[in-house]
């Protein structure tokens, strides 16, 4: 696999170390910090705030995504994202936008903005050129139905399989129009129409997604299967988060989403740290240093 991921105006080497992305979201209505930086002077200063940090990335979102959540009008999205992409010019952390429309993506990439991030995996059908023609990184993220609709009932026969091999679709098909694989970064989207069994799942099966060929972005922090069947409110989440992250990247993510960036890197360096010498020890035993093909297998 190449772990470079190039974006306009730049690139990030996956492959060394796993890379931590700061959540900054500009809505009145997230699940766990909406209203907090809806003005642009205090998400300029969160943002800032991550940077220092440790953030590799900051991803700014004007549209939430929670279950049940209803579109953001582009007009609407635009008019929160700009004023702050205008305050951070001058930040050299890479940022991306948390969008499903390309007008709004266009518009952010136009101000500054240098990666994707589409939940929708290209949905909207002037996304692929966009991302095409301007260079923009982009993340490709499995979701069933919309948020409105996402987690009414979500049923899989396989939810492991089915999301790989619906992102390796994803994948081909944006390679077909244009987009270079190197701009690919892949996330099976916990919490996008999986029920609590199905995100443990996805997660105690990461290791398979190696075979997409892509480096795989985990976003999980402080979302609801975190909640012990909804006892623990979204800030009660960091510790569980944690487990979880420190087991995702052990199993091979490469880039991390978070809204706690400073407890995030340290439990990332450790995790890292791990398996980067599990592998030098299969690599001394003349054994396949390939994570994946460890990984444990469900029984059929
Ligand atoms: N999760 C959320 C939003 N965007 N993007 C990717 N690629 N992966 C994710 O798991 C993901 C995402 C939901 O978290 P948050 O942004 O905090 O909440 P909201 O959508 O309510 O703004």
């Amino acid at each position: 696999m190449t772990a470079v991921w190039k974006f306009r105006d730049g690139a990030l080497d996956l492959g060394s170390r796993v890379r931590v992305m700061g959540i900054v979201n500009l809505t009145p209505d997230s699940f766990s910090d909406g209203g907090r930086f809806a003005l642009p002077d205090d998400a300029a200063a969160h943002a800032r705030r991550l940077a220092a940090e440790g953030a590799d990335l900051l991803d700014l979102g004007a549209e939430s995504t929670r279950p049940g959540a209803q579109p953001v009008a582009p007009e609407t999205q635009i008019e929160r994202l700009l004023p702050v992409l205008e305050r951070l010019a001058d930040l050299d952390v890479p940022i991306s936008v948390d969008t499903v429309s390309a007008a709004v993506a266009a518009r952010a990439i136009a101000a500054g903005a240098r990666i994707v991030n589409d939940v929708s995996a290209l949905r909207d059908p002037g996304m692929a050129e966009v991302v095409a023609g301007t260079g923009a990184g982009v993340v490709l993220m499995h979701l069933r139905g919309t948020p409105a609709t996402m987690q009414d009932d979500p049923r899989y026969g396989d939810v492991a399989s089915e999301v790989a091999a619906w992102l390796g679709e994803r994948q081909r098909a944006a390679e077909r129009v244009g987009i270079a694989a190197e701009q690919i970064v892949l996330d099976p989207g916990i919490g996008f129409g999986k029920t609590a069994a199905h995100n443990f799942e996805l997660l105690a099966r990461l290791g398979e997604f190696a075979a997409l060929g892509r480096p795989l972005l985990v976003g999980l922090s402080r979302k609801r299967f975190l909640s012990e069947g909804g006892a623990l409110l979204p800030e009660q989440r960091l510790e569980g988060g944690l487990a979880a992250t420190a087991i995702a990247v052990f199993l091979g993510a490469r880039v991390i989403r978070t809204h706690d960036v400073a407890a995030t890197l340290r439990a990332v360096r450790i995790a890292q740290a791990i398996a980067d010498r599990r592998r030098s020890s299969f690599e001394a035993a003349g054994e396949s240093a390939s994570l994946d093909s460890r990984a444990p297998r469900p029984t059929p």
